[in-house]
């Protein structure tokens, strides 16, 4: 089959998911197009049946903000025709499931191709009900050929805010490579009686990255520990003002966005997503199947991805003591550490990239041949 992916390349969960899907399609031999503004940081290596397009957005002295969702429709329906696509997978709904109806609009006399669109979080929780894209939202939801989840409870929210019952949304979760993420030897390579705690992320304020700091401070009172931050974001340097205000800034890591995710995580004790809402948490399934235990907030999806009390521990948003004492619990105990670092792992592989990758395939066979 050939396949267009519309992903935003930055540092994130959506454009993760996505690339990583591309790469795994194109293993098994689908030729897979990415289009976005610049390559997709997951997006590394050859392989002849994947080609990266860049959408070059024209500018000109009256758009004070050049149109990117017009440039990447034009973009989209050049591809499409030109590799004779049969889907575009548009991850995140806006503005990328727009664009995508817009390039078919264009089309429909040269050529038909079908449009996919995964939901991945913020697109429907946050932005999607910002008044401003409401019905834009809805619309391109509406108009895809099939619609993806990455959690029940995002698919349910869907229908909830938008109330398109019948957008007959599938819920397809994400998914982790059990080869690329595998647990570190033991002991691991961590300073002997040092925990390692640990945050992955595009740094939003969704993230709650001062929670993050917060729980950190109340942890490394009671054994010693030091937090590293991974990625880059808006809320970086009011976390590291947190730390030097809390007297704990030495022990703090921001060693901004890198590329060996897996080989991070292997050298943390504990992974914390403390966040306001998670339509999934991809870095916690990435930290559970390295058999990093997650300390997390009941919220969204993220109860589908960690069982609390069995693979991590799961509290109130912003109960920073609450999170903070469910850390303490793992990190001090290690029969209790090393039963949910491999009930951890345990869960992570029903999330196994070769159990997800076919269900997507699937859904692509059935809109192209409906
Ligand atoms: O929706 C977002 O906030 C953006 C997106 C990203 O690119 O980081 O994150 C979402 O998609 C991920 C991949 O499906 C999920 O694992 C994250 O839980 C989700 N983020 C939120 O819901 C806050």
């Amino acid at each position: 089959m050939r396949i267009g992916i519309v992903c935003y390349p930055t540092y994130g969960g959506s454009g993760a998911v996505a690339t990583e899907l591309g790469l795994a399609l194109a293993l098994r031999g689908h030729d897979v197009h990415f289009i976005s503004y610049a390559q997709p940081f997951r997006l590394h290596g050859f392989n002849e049946r994947v080609t990266f397009h860049e959408v070059r957005i024209g500018s000109y002295p009256l758009f004070e903000h050049p149109p990117y969702s017009l440039a990447l429709a034009v973009t989209l329906e050049q591809v499409a025709v030109r590799e004779r696509l049969d889907v575009i997978h548009a991850h995140y709904a806006i503005p990328h499931a727009t664009s995508a109806w817009l390039a078919r609009e264009i089309v429909a006399d040269k050529h038909r191709f079908r449009i996919v669109t995964t939901l991945h979080g913020t697109d429907i929780t946050l932005v999607g009900q910002d008044p401003s894209y409401f019905s834009i939202t809805r619309f391109s939801i509406e108009k895809s050929d099939a619609v993806t989840a990455v959690s029940e409870f995002l698919r349910d929210e869907t229908y909830r805010a938008f109330g398109c019952g019948d957008c007959g949304i599938e819920v397809i979760p994400n998914f982790v490579s059990l080869d690329l993420f595998h647990p570190a030897p033991d002991p691991r390579p961590t300073p002997a009686g040092e925990k390692v705690l640990m945050h992955i992320s595009n740094m939003r304020p969704v993230k709650r990255l001062l929670d993050i700091v917060r729980i950190f401070a109340r942890v490394q009172q009671e054994l010693p520990a030091r937090l590293v931050l991974v990625g880059d974001g808006p809320d970086r340097d009011a976390a590291q003002r947190e730390a030097e205000a809390l007297g704990v800034a030495a022990r703090v890591r921001c060693v901004g966005k890198i590329e060996d995710v897996a080989g991070a995580l292997r050298s943390a004790d504990l992974y914390l997503l403390p966040s306001q809402t998670e339509s999934f948490g991809l870095s916690a399934l990435e930290a559970m199947a390295t058999g990093v235990p997650v300390v997390g907030t009941r919220v969204g999806g993220l109860p589908e991805v960690v069982e609390h009390g069995v693979s991590g521990f799961l509290g109130e948003v912003g109960d920073v003591e609450g999170l903070a004492r469910g850390a303490l619990d793992l990190l001090c105990d290690r029969d209790r550490w090393r039963a949910a670092s491999a009930a951890a792992r345990a869960r992570a592989a029903l999330f196994d990239i070769d159990k997800v990758i076919p269900r997507y395939e699937a859904l692509y066979a059935a809109v192209v041949g409906g």
